[in-house]
Parts: C-alpha cells; structure tokens; sequence
C-alpha cells in the first residue's frame, strides 16, 4: 500500500514564465534517461525481485519511491514555467490587453503556434505532459528490469549517470530560477541515487577507484547544486517507510566516490515543501466552470473548510 503526503521533495522557485525552459525540461521528465523512466525501472525490478537479498532489493525500492516525488517536482516544474506564459505574451504584444473572456476573435493563445511543442497549450492548458523535449511519447520500453541483480544495479547506475549528465545539460541552457532549483536539486540526488546502486555494486566486489560521480563537473559552475551538496543532500538516501527497511545494510559507511564523504541512511528528507495552487486560466477553459457549477464548488469548499475547523477547534 502507499499513503502520501501533500509536500514537495524540494521549493518550487519563482520566475517568469518560459515555455522553451518547460520543453527543455520535459526530457527530464519524459525523456528516455528521464523521471518516468526511473520511477517505473526501480518500481518494476523492486516488484520482481527474486531470491533472498533483500537489503538490495529494499535499495532498490526506496530509490523507486522517491522518484515518484521526483516526478511530481519535474511535473509541477514544467507546468509552472508554463503557466501563464500565453497572457504575459499577449501583454508584452500589448495588441490584446487583459482579458478575462476568451470571446469570439480572441486570439488569446497566438503565442502557442510558436512554440517549440505547441501541445503544451493544444493539448494539456499550459501543463506538463509525458512526453521527451522532442514530444515524443514516454514509452515503456525505456524500462529494463532484467531478473540479474548484478545487471539490474549496473543498469541502474548508467540510468542514474546519464539522467545526471544530460541535466548538467539543461542546467546550462537556461538561467530562470524556476528550472534552475528543480534541476540543481535532481542533480544532487542523481548523485545520492549513483552513490546508491555503487555502493550496492561494490558489496558485490567492485571497486570504483575514482570513476564516480559522473559527471565530474567543478562546483563553482553550478553555485545551487554546491549549496545542496554542502547541505549534504548527495550523500544521503530515504526509504520513506512506515515498516522496516533493510536499507541501511548497504546504504552506509564510505562513499563509493572515494572522496572520504560517508553515506547517510534515513526514513525521509530532513525538510518538506508545500505543494503550489495553480490559478484558473480562462485561455485555456481551465478548470471551465461555468457560474453555477463554480458555486458548488464553492459550497463543497466551505462544506470541507468548516468541517476541518470544526475538527480542530470543535466549534
Ligand atoms: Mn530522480
């Protein structure tokens, strides 16, 4: 079973809206070396698991978890550098002005046609979709689950190596903040997750010398992935568990990078963050209640704001 919390794994930044940053984005979200990719691969080889290790495959699951929250954070990201972006546009055109009709003759999402995947207004309403920068649809086959624990973590280890260098990538194609914090945070626990699957590699015998992490890149040049290293967020690993977790038999000790770091096992992220509300946008018939279905909503609202107060103050 699986519960959830309403928390963000990392603060989603504000900045302008920016739709060529969101589709840049979306390789990391839907691209083969992407979040979808390694929240199912990790989920699928944790639910096939053979045999009796079952410290790896605890490893293995934990990684699976968190990549759900990943994809959340990647997700919420793309549709936030969206958002908005149609109006801002039509504003700086200044040949429509604000409007809160999409009547007829508006052409309120002319800037769409623009872009590089114009589904991102035509399909979703200035949302993310499962789809790679190119707008290719996620597919499963991205997904190896090979019933060979060895192959299984080397498999994993180049997933996490490649998602790491192609958003070191993305990172320098943009300098919005918004993509700038979400990317800066999954390279660091890109980091964490390669420590990870290393770690369970060399339990097995391998030695990584100084191979790891990959890529080597000098800190300097990306000042947030430092602070969250500094922070020590590359070094530690969640099970996110309300049982038992064998995590820990192989998640600690010294660093598969051989840079005298230690590896720091724990049940969740020291911190959380809270989830942000998206506006209406009327351009886009989202969510498109009319006035009297929005003043059921509204009382549904009330309904649950009064029995929540209700709950706590007993008033
Ligand atoms: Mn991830």
């Amino acid at each position: 079973m699986y519960y959830y919390s309403e928390n963000l794994i990392n603060p989603i930044v504000n900045d302008e809206p920016d739709p060529s940053a969101a589709n840049v984005l979306q390789e990391g979200l839907g691209g083969q070396f992407g979040e979808m990719r390694t929240m199912m691969q990790y989920f699928f080889q944790s639910c096939n698991f053979r045999g009796n290790a079952i410290a790896y495959r605890d490893l293995i699951h934990a990684v699976a978890v968190e990549e759900i929250s990943h994809v959340e954070l990647i997700t919420r990201t793309i549709s936030k550098l969206l958002d908005g972006s149609a109006v801002a546009a039509s504003e700086n055109g200044s040949s429509h002005g604000k409007r809160r009709s999409n009547g007829a003759g508006s052409t309120a999402l002319n800037m769409a046609k623009e872009q590089m995947n114009p589904h991102h207004y035509i399909v979703g309403a200035q949302a993310a979709l499962p789809v790679d920068a190119a707008g290719n649809p996620w597919s499963g086959s991205y997904v190896h689950a090979h019933g060979n624990l060895v192959l299984d973590l080397l498999d994993n280890l180049v997933l996490e190596s490649t998602g790491r260098l192609q958003k070191c990538r993305i990172y320098q194609m943009s300098s919005n903040k918004t993509l700038r914090a979400t990317v800066s945070f999954l390279i660091a626990r890109d980091e964490a997750h390669e420590m990870a699957f290393a770690k369970a590699l060399e339990s097995l015998g391998v030695n990584w010398g100084s191979i790891l992490p990959i890529p080597k890149f000098d800190p300097a040049e990306f000042p947030e992935v430092q602070k969250l290293v500094d922070a020590g967020i590359n070094r530690q690993q969640y099970h996110f568990r309300l049982d038992d977790s064998q995590l820990a038999k192989i998640f600690n000790g010294a660093a598969p990078a051989n840079d005298g770091t230690e590896l720091v096992p724990m049940k969740e992220p020291d911190e959380a963050f809270d989830v942000p509300s998206s506006p209406e946008r009327i351009e886009e018939f989202a969510p498109g209640l009319d006035a009297e279905m929005q003043e059921m909503v509204d009382a549904l609202t009330d309904y649950k704001e009064k029995t929540l107060r209700k709950r706590k103050t007993g008033k």
